[in-house]
């Protein structure tokens, strides 16, 4: 089965299913859910950074990546869950954060000891840029007692890599040998649009200096290199890199098969149209318009030049596409499922969050207390710097935090959600009780929902393999378009306001049959009213 007809399902480990008591999920707890996802029929399960890490961003701040967190278990607990998630035919992916590593991974500790070999890892300058990091700040911190200073493109807790080493490159390749030795058949690469610093660092004043370090030329050479020394010798792998702050015209070069870079781009542009101004931490209601363009602009292009993308609205950097795009009083259920028809019947791999099945939300903290993650730390203090009251910093934090999507998975209605018997890490979220697991499974629909449209992407070539055209682009209420694939066609309609709207049907598609949808319909007419965040389906 190729990478198009697949599903894949990420796993924030600390957040999915804690089994010693600690508070903390663990690989036990992953190997323990396998029949649970094979219900669900994902094909992959990628797992959120497992290695040896100081946690100061949660894993992303990888201090040796080929040993395991002892909080997550020991590689014994992996390799039993990498046994357990093959017996059910699901392949594990692992993300790898090879922009930056911790600086308490030996490479840096040696370079900060003075061994020249390990300062050569790492983009150290005699003066610093006015690059800001993406966790706030300055993007250079002082190297020690040198007088020099190295970058760190996120936390100062997170050296960037020198890619132009050579011998940085093959440390890093090994990782990705010994990770496939133990049968990993998926890599998800962290910012991996950042690896390629030009050789001379300039200021660059326009978005806090990200077009000087992203998408540079020489990224595609690394990639190239990287997937000949390594995953492109097994046509079974699956890559994904993630892409901060990119184009679809780069996304394009990465994963054009001919040029052998990764299968497919995650990028983050259909995430930002709650951001005023570009900006993550305002907070204004969604642009419509300008999420339809940005859907369809991807879409086109990247089939038309036989690019792919990674499909997503939920990962553990964003509050839950519910909160966000959906009037979840009313209508969570039939919302959940539209965002999930939306995505899965386009052109590209989809990607379910935990969670997501089962409709969660995000927490609903009340106080800034139940926040832990750096950045929005970090946020909060700029924001009150920047003479917001504590209140208004406050609600901007709510809806914007990454912690919205780390909360602990919700099984069912015990005390701690059935994530775990002792307080966890990071407070359940309010609705856990209404919306869990056990519940869903019982008398839900969404999981279903999933289910089907998983099922449906490996019946129906024209959903995995069919080209991609706008429908009704001008519309103010519809996100649609049609698939094509010889001589089936497959017309996609989701209406994404709570307000019921009539269009009119292409001629092609009256005699056609409804494959899915959120609601029950009668007959397909030609003036056809789409009911509150109606989605369907149309095969022809
Ligand atoms: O995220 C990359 C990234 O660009 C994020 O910082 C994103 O912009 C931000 O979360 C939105 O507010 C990746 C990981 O997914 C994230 O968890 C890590 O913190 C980051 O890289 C550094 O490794
Ligand atoms: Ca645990």
């Amino acid at each position: 089965m190729s990478f198009k007809e697949k599903v894949i399902y990420q796993i924030y480990p600390k957040s999915f299913l804690d089994t010693n008591q600690d508070g903390v999920g663990d690989l036990p707890g992953i190997k323990q859910k396998m029949p649970y996802l094979k219900q669900l029929g994902v094909d992959m399960v990628w797992l959120s950074p497992i290695y040896s890490s100081p946690q100061k961003d949660n894993g992303y701040d990888v201090a040796d990546y080929t040993a395991i967190n002892p909080t997550f278990g020991t590689m014994e607990d992996f390799d039993n869950l990498m046994a357990a998630a093959n017996e059910q035919g699901i392949e594990i992916m692992l993300d790898m954060v090879f922009n930056h590593v911790s600086t308490e991974y030996e490479w840096f500790q040696k370079a900060l000891a003075g061994e020249k070999k390990y300062q050569d890892y790492f983009i150290l300058r005699d003066e610093p840029t006015d690059w800001v990091s993406k966790f706030g700040g300055n993007a250079w911190a002082p190297f020690g007692e040198t007088g020099r200073y190295y970058l760190h493109l996120f936390d100062k807790t997170q050296a960037d890599l020198n890619w132009r080493n050579p011998e940085v490159r093959e440390e890093l390749f090994k990782v990705l040998r010994f990770w496939m030795a133990k049968g990993v058949k998926g890599f998800r690469f962290d910012v991996i649009n950042l690896i390629g610093k030009d050789e001379v660092l300039k200021d660059c004043a326009e978005n806090d200096g990200k077009p000087a370090y992203t998408d540079r030329p020489i990224t595609h050479e690394f990639l190239q290199m990287m997937n000949q020394a390594t995953f492109g010798q097994d046509t079974e792998m699956i890559t994904v890199g993630e892409m901060s702050f990119t184009t679809v015209k780069e996304c394009i070069l990465y994963t054009k098969p001919d040029r052998e870079e990764l299968n497919m781009t995650f990028n983050f542009h259909h995430l930002k149209v709650d951001y005023k101004d570009g900006k993550k931490w305002t907070q204004m209601p969604f642009d419509f318009a300008k999420l339809k363009e940005l859907f369809h602009t991807w879409g086109t292009q990247m089939s038309e030049e036989s690019g792919w993308n990674a499909l997503f609205w939920n990962n553990h950097d964003q509050p839950r596409a519910l909160n966000r795009f959906i009037d979840v009083d009313n209508y969570r259920v039939a919302g959940a499922k539209m965002l999930a028809s939306a995505i899965h019947l386009s052109r590209g791999t989809p990607y379910i969050y935990m969670g997501e099945e089962i409709g969660m939300l995000d927490p609903d903290y009340d106080s800034m207390e139940q926040y832990v993650d750096v950045e929005s730390l970090n946020a909060y203090q700029e924001l009150l710097d920047a003479g917001k009251t504590e209140k208004a910093a406050f609600e901007i934090v709510k809806a914007k935090s990454r912690d919205n999507s780390r909360t602990p998975m919700q099984w069912d209605n015990e005390r701690y959600s059935g994530f775990s018997q002792v307080a966890p890490w990071l407070t359940i979220g309010r609705s856990a009780a209404e919306i869990n697991v056990a519940k869903e499974l019982q008398e839900g629909s969404i999981f279903k929902y999933y289910q089907q449209l998983i099922k449906l992407r490996k019946q129906y070539p024209v959903i995995s393999d069919g080209s991609y055209e706008a429908f009704l682009p001008e519309h103010p209420q519809i996100y649609g378009y049609v698939r094509r694939l010889a001589e089936h066609s497959l017309l996609v309609i989701n209406n994404f306001f709570a307000e019921e709207t009539t269009i009119e049907l292409p001629e092609e598609f009256l005699a056609g049959d409804v494959l899915i949808g959120n609601y029950a319909v009668e007959n397909i007419t030609r003036e056809f009213t789409l009911k509150p965040y109606q989605t369907m389906a149309i095969y022809y």
